[in-house]
């Protein structure tokens, strides 16, 4: 038995682990206690994974359709390589011939985040054939980040982390660490550092409609919120503490520009007049604009719940003047760029000082270059996207308006499916090339770059070598190009990785050195609070834009949506999001170690308040109800939810999956037939899906 240093590559700590293999099987997964920064943290997703690595329904081999995409249950039929390579290759040059050569869009999906040398490779090979339809994960996720910190630091690789070790107080918003392990910072053991911030007489708040697993008392309190309001709570927070002299003019005056509009944005929305409407009292916001401005070293981090709702932008944009304000931005205790072996926030500025264009569907832009996934269905319906190609993404459980997406993928002449399950959306496939997981492909955590409070650079080589015909995606895209008839890197001795190898130039390291090093990973300095404003600020000056004309764009809306939300009726019932320990998004619902007896499907999540007042029993089935949709669920009674407030997992809805033998026979329900989808149904300043705050009518099913 030979035991091989690797890392997992589910979520975003990235946990090391160490491979026991025998006859190039992997027999077991160990957390790998010598690693230098986990130290043997691992959680039983990525332990488990040799379950998955073994599943007997994954994707072994190419697969070609045999019948219609109508088609209740598609069937395909086994090619090799060469045939599948033909062929697709024949398809894109037909569609794109009859077409023109953007007609081939792509949705390009999360895990492609963990995939260094897969994400690159997708990359180009859609500039290689003339994408320029392009969706993906990133606008139901972050997008909204990225945009503003475009915005405010001139670079969309910025994205301040907190100094866990040396603050005094965290305000986390939007986030739940403990089941999610955090996004946004790559940090191993998060509960860890949540318990030792309150261990030395530190303050976490975590702001959130709900009280979460994470709030403990040894791990911070909950600020139970109305959702889809956080952006007024940190606009009072902000005039709270300048209307007291409170911020540091000092610290202002030297890093930034165009306070004064910050400040005038801010008095629109005092603490008196948003209480109502972030739903906690005035008193209780000035406490945490007083708290957070007195802390010897504060830090926020926001997340998710807070990028779905409707003001994403604005809400990361006034994270980031909070902790400039209070001077705790570039600070040690406050929030710090950490470079890592690459300052990747010197390569994110953006390529035009306005970057809306018209379109048919009206103004729109990129953000990474992806259009709103939101407006996916629309480009198939318009005739704009006539093939698709996907690669490690499941838009059709992922995004909003299942039974709109249905349609219109059923309705595209090619679709390409690159994945290690029979997805949900491979229902549409032509074709369905069969992915290496992370134990079958070599990778380096690059993704994590500016993100890790502890920075370090890990190699890892394929554990064993791929199952069946499974191939790295680098491998498929350059296969298809070779097909295509274009020069591709299977045509020399090219390295996928070689890029990366390139960027660790930068540290005077290489792939050879993580190769040689224990658990093959070197251990980066930590960040360095100077390199914030000196390396990381990409404006000229290295002055942050407190007012930036993308914010600006977006101040009459934020009103708007402040007024809407004042007087809607205190009856509305607001849907949120779940995650739980026993799915990742809509993936890992085949996996028999995931399948717990409380965990089998996605119940409605209602407070016993809200039970009662609309007369509904434990356990019934309701029907809940959108302006967008509706589906018909379980009753689940929690009173860790804000009373208004309903929660559902998403992920799940795989009734019509039958592929996937397990997950199939515990469905669920796809919660994302209640999201908005279209015009209208994203941030227009990021793109980014509405996905939290969605005011749903619960009624027992009769
Ligand atoms: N077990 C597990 N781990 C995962 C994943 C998974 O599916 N399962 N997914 C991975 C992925 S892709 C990501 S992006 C990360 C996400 O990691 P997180 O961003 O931490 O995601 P969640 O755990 O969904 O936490 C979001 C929180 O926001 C709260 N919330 C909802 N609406 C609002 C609001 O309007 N305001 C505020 N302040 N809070 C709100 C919710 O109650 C919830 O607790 O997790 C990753 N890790
Ligand atoms: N209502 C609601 N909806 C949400 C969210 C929410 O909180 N609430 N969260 C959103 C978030 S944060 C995200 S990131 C998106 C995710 O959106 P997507 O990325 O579209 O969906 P996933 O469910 O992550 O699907 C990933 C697919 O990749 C496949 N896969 C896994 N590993 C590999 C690999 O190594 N190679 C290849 N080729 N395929 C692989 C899986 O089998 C799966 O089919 O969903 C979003 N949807
Ligand atoms: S926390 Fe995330 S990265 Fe770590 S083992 Fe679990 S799933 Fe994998
Ligand atoms: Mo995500």
């Amino acid at each position: 038995m030979k035991s091989v240093p690797t890392y997992c590559r589910i979520c975003e700590p990235q946990c090391a682990l160490v491979a026991q293999v025998e006859d190039e099987q992997v027999v077991k997964l160990l957390p790998d206690k010598s690693h230098p920064v986990h130290k043997g943290f691992a959680c039983h997703k990525g332990l488990n994974f040799v379950e998955l690595h073994n599943d007997p329904d994954r994707n072994n081999h190419p697969q070609a359709r045999r019948n219609d995409k109508n088609a209740a249950a598609p069937e395909f039929d086994r090619v090799s390589w060469d045939q599948a390579a033909a062929a697709v290759a024949e398809r894109i040059t037909a569609l794109q011939d009859n077409y023109g050569s953007d007609s081939l869009g792509f949705y390009i999906g999360n895990p492609s985040a963990f995939n260094s040398t897969g994400r690159e490779a997708a990359r180009s090979f859609a500039r290689a054939v003339g994408a320029r339809y392009m969706f993906g994960s990133g606008t139901q996720d972050c997008s909204n980040k990225f945009a503003a910190s475009e915005a405010v630091f001139g670079t969309a690789n910025l994205h301040p982390i907190p100094d866990y070790k040396h603050t005094q107080y965290l305000l986390s918003l939007g986030s739940n660490p403990k089941i999610s392990h955090v996004s946004f910072v790559h940090m191993t053991n998060p509960m860890g550092a949540l318990r030792d911030i309150v261990a030395r007489g530190g303050t976490v708040k975590h702001i959130n409609p709900r009280k979460i697993e994470s709030a403990t008392p040894a791990t911070g309190d909950v600020v139970q919120v109305k959702p889809d309001a956080d952006v007024y709570l940190l606009a009072a927070m902000i005039h709270e503490i300048h209307a007291a002299g409170r911020h540091d003019t000092a610290w202002v005056e030297a890093h930034s520009t165009n306070a004064d509009a910050l400040w005038e944005f801010a008095a629109q929305f005092p603490a008196d007049r948003v209480a109502p409407v972030v739903g906690i009292s005035a008193a209780d916001i000035r406490q945490l604009a007083h708290e957070f401005a007195a802390a010897d070293g504060a830090s926020v981090h926001m997340s998710t719940g807070v990028n779905m709702g409707r003001q994403g932008t604005l809400a990361y944009w006034l994270v980031q003047m909070l902790s400039l304000v209070t001077g705790n931005l570039g600070k040690r205790g406050g929030n710090l760029y950490s470079p890592g072996y690459f300052p990747a926030a010197t390569v994110g500025k953006p390529k035009s000082d306005n970057p809306f264009f018209e379109t048919e569907f009206g103004e729109l832009r990129r953000i990474a270059g992806s259009l709103p996934g939101n407006l996916l269905a629309e480009h198939i319906e318009a005739g704009l996207v006539r093939g698709l190609v996907v690669m490690s993404g499941n838009p059709l459980l992922s995004m909003a308006g299942e039974t709109r997406l249905a349609e219109a993928l059923a309705k595209l002449d090619f679709v390409l499916v690159i994945d290690i399950y029979p997805s949900a959306t491979s229902r549409f496939a032509d074709f369905i090339l069969p992915a290496t997981d992370w134990l079958e492909r070599p990778d380096v955590n690059s993704v994590s770059l500016g993100f890790q409070p502890e920075p370090y650079v890990q190699y890892t080589e394929a554990v064993v070598p791929p199952r069946f015909e499974r191939k790295p995606e680098w491998w498929i895209f350059a296969r298809l190009q070779q097909a295509l008839g274009m020069p591709s890197i299977l045509d020399g001795n090219a390295d996928p990785m070689a890029k990366i190898d390139r960027q660790l130039e930068a540290s005077d390291l290489n792939l050879d050195a993580l190769n040689a090093a224990p658990s093959h990973t070197i251990r980066l300095p930590d960040p360095d609070p100077d390199v914030f404003f000196e390396l990381g600020v990409q404006h000229e000056g290295s002055r942050v834009n407190c007012w930036p004309a993308l914010i600006e764009r977006g101040a009459a809306r934020c009103t708007e949506l402040f007024n809407e939300l004042a007087a809607e009726s205190v009856d509305t019932l607001k849907l949120i999001s779940l995650r739980t320990n026993y799915m990742v998004n809509s993936w890992m619902h085949n996996l028999p170690a995931l399948k717990r007896e409380h965990a089998l499907d996605n119940p409605l999540h209602i407070h016993p308040e809200d039970m009662s007042r609309l007369e509904l029993a434990d356990g019934t089935e309701v029907s809940v109800a959108s302006d967008h949709g509706r589906v018909i669920a379980r009753v689940h009674a929690d009173e860790t939810l804000r009373p208004g407030v309903v929660a559902m997992t998403h992920g799940w809805g795989h009734g019509n999956n039958q592929r996937l033998s397990l997950a199939s026979n515990h469905p669920g329900t796809n919660v994302n037939a209640l999201l908005p989808t279209g015009m209208g149904s994203f941030d227009p300043l990021s793109n980014m899906s509405f996905m939290t705050g969605i005011p749903v009518q619960v009624t027992a099913e009769v």
